[in-house]
């Protein structure tokens, strides 16, 4: 298994539409395990191939709580079945825009079908913090980040500050 680095906005990788994957093969399998292993170093409670600069339609997930048992999940093609009217909103964060939080409103109840690390089809119902980490991260899939869903005065805000840290840290590292 390996961890890999993780992609910080802005950043053209993080803004392209990713492909289909045809078959999870053996390949795409270590993918998603390396992606866990990645994400649960972070740590985070998701993350979307993209975000470690493969533009593929891969995302993982583990939404349990501090005091439960892991419940990782894996998916290739992630497609929503169905979405509730209710909505849930919620404080995202995430790992391409570090240390930026903003509440963003989402359906509170979705299907999900996608191909497992066995390549056999699931359907998963999920609710509340998974249901919104799901929907995060297929927003990933298709160049979306959280902040695409809030006010372009918050967004650009938040993505000025993250270029200015950007700059300050390759100028720090030319000076050493
Ligand atoms: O770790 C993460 N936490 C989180 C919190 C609220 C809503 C979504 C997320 S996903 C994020 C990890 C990440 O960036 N995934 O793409
Ligand atoms: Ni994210």
């Amino acid at each position: 298994m390996a961890v890999l680095p993780i992609i910080i906005a802005p950043d053209p990788r993080l803004k392209k539409k990713c492909t289909p994957i045809d078959r999870v093969d053996d390949d795409i399998a270590t993918l998603m395990a390396d992606m866990l292993e990645t994400m649960y170093l972070a740590p985070g409670i998701g993350l979307a191939a993209p975000q470690i600069g493969v533009t593929k339609r891969v995302i993982v997930v583990d939404a349990s709580g501090k005091d439960e048992d892991p419940a990782p999940i894996k998916m290739a093609n992630p497609e929503i079945l169905s979405a509730s009217d209710e909505l849930w909103a919620y404080e995202e964060g995430c790992l391409s825009l570090p240390d930026h939080y903003a509440e963003v409103e989402r359906p509170a109840k979705i299907t999900v079908g996608y191909l497992d690390e066995s390549n056999a089809r699931q359907e998963l119902e999920a609710e509340e913090l998974l249901a919104t980490c799901i929907q995060h991260e297929m927003d990933h899939l298709n160049g979306m980040l959280f902040v695409d869903h809030i006010s372009a005065l918050k967004r650009n805000m938040i993505l000025r500050k993250l270029t200015k840290a950007k700059k300050l840290k390759a100028h720090d590292a030319a000076a050493d």
